[in-house]
This record gives C-alpha cells, structure tokens and sequence, in this order.
C-alpha cells in the first residue's frame, strides 16, 4: 500500500456510462420486453444466459423449500438484523401534518408510500441477503403495500435461486419474486408483462447492464442512486490499532476490484504498520485477488499533519464508509460534512453497519455524500401538499394573486380569482 501526502493524493474513478454497443444492446432488450413480454424475458434468459425458465414467479413451496436449505444460524443472525434494521428506519418516518390557520384556511402535507416498487437482486456472489434487507426493509417501514423482488435464476441449465436470498426477502415481507435478471429485468419492473406488473420505482445494485436499464427506464419510473464501487476511510491517531485498520480496509478491498480502501492519519508509526499488516492480513484472504488489486489500484495511506488537516481530507474525498478511530471520537463527528456513514471508535468496524447495527448499508458512492444519504424511508415515500383556503382569506388575497397572474400575462388566472371576488365581495357588501 502506497503511503503519500493527502495533499497530493486525488481519487479519481470514472463514473460508468457504459459503451455505445452496451448502450444499444440495453435499449434493444428494452424494447423487446416492452413489445412481447413474457416472450421476450424467456427467449433473453435462454439467448443470453443459457436458463430456460418455466414459471417465473417463485412459489410459496420453493420458499418454503429454501427455509429448509439454510442453516439455524443464518436465519436467526437474519432475523435479528432484519429487526435492527426495522427499528432504526422507523425513527425516519414522516407524519402528514395539517396547519389550521387563523383565517380558517388549512395548509398541509400528506405523506403516502409509493404503491408498488421493484426491487432487483443481482445473481452470482454478489448476490448479498443483507442486502436485501437493506432495500425491502425501508420500503415495508413506509407502508409501500406491494414490494416486489426479481432475480436471476442461478447458473446455465437450472432455475435455482440462492436459497439464502429468499430466505432474506421472505424474512423482509417480500414473497411476490420473479427469476428474471439483467436489462430484461428491469424492463419488466418499468412497463410491465404479462406476469409481472409494473412498478413506481426500482431498487437494487446490478451489472452495468442493469445499471444502463434503469437509467433508461428512469421517468416512466423512480430509480435509486447507481451505485459504484465501495469506499472506506479510516481516519485513525496513534491510540489506534494497526490490526483493526488494516482489518477494517480490507473488508471493503475484498468486495470489488475497484472498491477503495484508504487510511488518514498523522502518525507516520501507524502508517508503517497498517502498511505491513495489510500485507500480512491480504495473504490470508480467500478474496486477496480481488482485495489485492482494489488495494494496489485504489488504496492508499494518506499522510496528514493533523487530525484536523485529515477532516479536511475526508470532506474533500465525501467516502461512502468513514472509520474514526481517535482518542475522542464524537469531538470529531461535527466536522465532518461529507460521509455516507460515520462509524466511532474501535467497536464499530464497517461490518457492524454493513450486517446488523440497522441504518443502511446503501450508501452515496463515488464522492456522492456531497449532496446525497443513505437510502432511507423517504426514498419509497411521495408527498402531497393539501390546500384549503377559506373565503375571508381568498377576500384578502385576490388582489395579489391577480396581479402577480397579469404580470405573467395570465389573464385566464387572473379571472379565475375575479369571478369569485366579483361574486363574494358582493354578497359581503
Ligand atoms: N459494504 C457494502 C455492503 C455489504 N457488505 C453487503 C457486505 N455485504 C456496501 O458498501
Ligand atoms: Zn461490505
């Protein structure tokens, strides 16, 4: 792991808009569901992943089958990350509220769940239950009545699906399930087949192929953020254990090739050991191919003058994950503006949030926590204004109304409002 100045380091990662030929292909897929649909999702799943799929829903026995498939362990450990997790994103619930004003009128904001939303699940071993959770779950907390999931069906020739996964969305309240994958996937959720109706927003990591569908589909539907490669930075004084850091950063590393592992500190006696024991730890990893590349390509220990010199540095790099491992942790937290997560002391290691503490573990990637959170229930609610005016308020805000109506030529606005004052002041009088 390179150890350079913070002045000098930029992380500079592409955002993927995906190639002209991956762009035309999606489109294709798109259009092809959109025009046959069942048809269409079988012929794709035989076309281009070699699965010949019968029904597509999952069916109550193939759940109950995947019940019997998992381990007590998993579906207890599962079953008490699915309550943390339910907890924490029910403080974030909104409530309608209505303001009766003096003059009788009433001025509101009614808060409804979106109706039916999507939810996609990646196939292969990026396939997490955890993950799961963290996108039905907030969903269910905002009373969102119908979720729905779609996931590939496991490898050539079989229609299995990832027990454990199904265990996760039935745990989650998810039981509608489609074995349907990639950019077909996606069109089924934004226009609908003959199986599977269409939903108001999709949710859920995916392929570039996935990704480049729902950009295409957002505006007939709501889409989350895209996400991009994981990040973590460590901001960590000499009180810190090397272990622990370097520990802590290869548990991004190993995710993805291009995750980003990264440790501040001003202590160049840390730096040197996380360095070595990155080293140390990598050679033990099942996943150091992946954890080794995403470390030499992305990861770094930034050296700082100080800790506050080093909030600078996490400001600058908004990451998705940030470990403060300092003597006085919370003296740090107001100073830091730009973080998906903030994770104190030596307790909370990333997988503690990742798995079990409750918020969510989607979280802005790529220098988003600038301006964007973790999804949350806001992201599966809508908002309506409600406006009740009352007579002696319109009496005394015609005139206003009117003019500012004249002033953008607006003559039709404008009337709308004098037939009443015409008719109301009059009957005043
Ligand atoms: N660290 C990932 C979430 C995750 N970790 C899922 C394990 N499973 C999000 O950045
Ligand atoms: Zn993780």
């Amino acid at each position: 792991m390179k150890i350079v100045p913070a002045s000098e380091f930029a992380l500079k990662r592409e955002v993927e808009y995906g190639s002209a030929e991956q762009n035309d292909r999606v489109k294709r897929i798109i259009e092809e569901v959109r025009q046959e649909g069942d048809a269409a999702l079988r012929r794709l799943a035989e076309q281009l992943d070699g699965v010949r799929v019968g029904e597509l829903r999952v069916t109550e026995a193939e759940i109950e089958a995947a019940y019997r498939e998992v381990d007590e362990s998993f579906l207890a450990a599962i079953r008490e990350a699915a309550v943390n997790v339910r907890r924490f994103h029910e403080k974030q619930m909104r409530t309608s509220w209505m303001d009766l004003q003096a003059d009788g009128s009433i001025l509101g904001q009614v808060i409804r769940p979106l109706r039916r939303v999507g939810l996609y699940v990646p196939g292969g071993k990026a396939a997490y239950p955890s993950s799961v959770l963290m996108n039905a779950i907030p969903a269910q907390v905002a009373g969102v009545p119908e979720i729905v999931m779609v996931t590939p069906p496991a490898t050539a020739g079989v229609e299995g699906i990832n027990p454990h996964i199904l265990v996760a969305a039935a745990e989650a309240g998810v039981r509608e399930i489609y074995r349907v994958g990639g950019a077909q996937a996606i069109a089924a959720l934004a226009y609908g087949t003959e199986s599977i109706a269409p939903a108001d927003k999709i949710v859920g990591p995916g392929n570039i192929y996935v990704a480049l569908a729902k950009r295409y589909v957002f505006g007939a539907v709501d889409i989350d953020s895209i996400a991009g490669p994981s990040e973590i930075v460590v901001l960590a004084d000499d009180s810190a254990d090397a272990g622990y850091i370097a520990a802590d950063l290869l548990s991004q590393a190993e995710h993805d090739e291009m995750a980003s592992a990264i440790l501040i500190t001003p202590s160049a006696e840390l730096a040197e050991a996380v360095r070595l024991e990155v080293d140390r730890q990598l050679a033990l990893l099942p996943r150091r191919k992946i954890a080794e590349k995403s470390i030499r390509d992305y990861g770094a220990i930034l050296t700082v003058a100080s800790l506050a010199e080093g909030v600078d540095a996490v400001n600058r790099l908004a990451p998705e994950h940030l470990e403060i491992l300092v003597r006085e942790p919370f003296q740090y937290l107001s100073a830091i503006e730009n973080a998906g997560a903030i994770f104190l002391g030596p307790y909370s290691s990333e997988p503690v949030g990742d798995y079990f503490a409750g918020p969510n573990h989607v979280l802005p990637t790529n220098g988003t926590a600038r301006f964007s959170s973790p999804l949350n229930v806001d992201d599966f609610i809508k908002k309506s204004s409600v406006i009740y005016y009352s007579k002696e308020a319109l009496l005394r805000d015609g005139e206003k109304i009117m003019t500012l109506a004249r002033h953008e030529g607006l003559e039709a606005h404008a009337r709308a409002i004098q037939i009443r004052l015409e008719k109301e002041g009059n009957a005043r009088g």
